[in-house]
């Protein structure tokens, strides 16, 4: 679906599926469990999912002859790290606004993890007081307006490379790839869960996943604590970019599959069940999720399995798209592990 595209490689190749089998063992093996790790797909700047999305954006940047790479996001946003890692790789300049998304208040928030590496990696870095809101903001518009008054050529990347117009196409590939995968597995996966915040992940997958009626298989668990806003955003990203792709396949509202009962308190914020997640599944699998994205997932997946939703015997796929180092910004929280 994805041939006509021009792709900029930014990764290393199709991310490993890990059976996660004393999380599965632990749940009572009432489903099987396994972990696509997008995490480990790239050698920048310790890789995620946006590289997908950003490998299908940055042929146009350069087509545009940019210099500046202009994105937003929170604090610890993953995002915005591999933009600054993209930038270096590619010779472009970065200018990122980083929003107080979370009200969080460790010492060192604005200090470590993915902002520290994007500074680390040369991206000017403007700490903007803005809360939460995945819509288009005033800040990076003024940012893309202040690249071009000092002389600059930006290239707007919005938050998650999500409501770009090729924000979708990556991870329409993640399905692709999965379905590859899949043969040499022998089984198919019966439902892919996913971290849902700004949207294009979630989108792309349904896009893809439609071409074998799965779409609606994708259990997207919302952490913006905003969903009817991340809900009708995926939408869009998803009938946007099946035009794209020529998909044939109307998608509708009900093809969303948004479960918001794991977001609380507020994005970014890990409640204590989050954090019984991330620790279980650290403790389990050695797997490390974060309190903004795949720590609230996991919550939401071992609920789903603890309470049935799951029919038994189901093989599910969790995606986990690579947001561990925002973990750095939580050593207080998890100061007695
Ligand atoms: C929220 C888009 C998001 C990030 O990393 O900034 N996933």
């Amino acid at each position: 679906m994805l041939e006509k595209f021009e792709r900029y490689p930014l990764t290393f190749g199709p991310t490993p599926i890990e059976k996660l089998d004393r999380l599965s063992a632990y749940l009572g093996r009432k489903v099987e469990i396994y972990a696509k790790r997008e995490g480990c797909n790239s050698g920048l700047a310790f890789g995620g999912n946006k590289l997908r999305k950003l490998e299908y954006i940055i042929p146009d940047a350069i087509a545009s002859d940019a210099d500046t790479l202009v994105s937003i996001g929170g604090v610890q946003s993953n995002h915005t790290r591999m933009v600054a890692a993209v930038a270096a790789k590619v010779g472009m300049k970065c200018l990122l606004v980083q929003e107080s998304w979370v009200p969080h208040e460790d010492a060192v928030y604005d200090r470590v993890g993915n902002i520290l590496l994007s500074r680390i990696m040369g991206a000017e870095v403007r700490l903007v007081n803005e809360g939460f809101d995945i819509s288009i903001r005033r800040s990076w518009e003024k940012a893309l307006y202040e690249v071009k008054a000092r002389g600059g050529r930006p290239y707007a990347i919005p938050a998650g490379a999500s409501v770009h117009p090729y924000g979708g196409l990556g991870y329409v590939g993640f399905a692709e790839e999965v379905r590859a995968q899949e043969r040499q597995l022998g089984f198919a996966f019966d439902f892919i869960v996913v971290c849902t915040v700004t949207g294009s992940t979630h989108a792309g997958m349904l896009v893809g996943f439609a071409i074998d009626g799965r779409h609606r298989k994708v259990i997207g668990i919302d952490a913006s604590a905003t969903p009817s806003q991340t809900k009708a955003q995926v939408l869009d990203i998803a009938q946007h970019t099946a035009e794209l792709v020529d998909l044939g396949v109307e998608l509708v509202e009900d093809d969303v599959v948004l479960l918001e009962k794991y977001a609380y308190p507020c994005y970014g914020i890990p409640s204590p069940q989050t954090k019984d997640a991330i620790r279980l599944c650290a403790r389990l699998e050695g797997m490390i999720t974060d309190p903004v994205y795949e720590g609230k997932s996991m919550q939401g997946m071992i609920d789903l399995v603890q309470k049935g939703f799951f029919p038994e015997g189901s093989r599910v796929l969790f995606a986990h798209l690579g947001g561990a180092p925002a973990i750095n910004g939580y050593g207080y929280t998890f100061r007695n592990g």
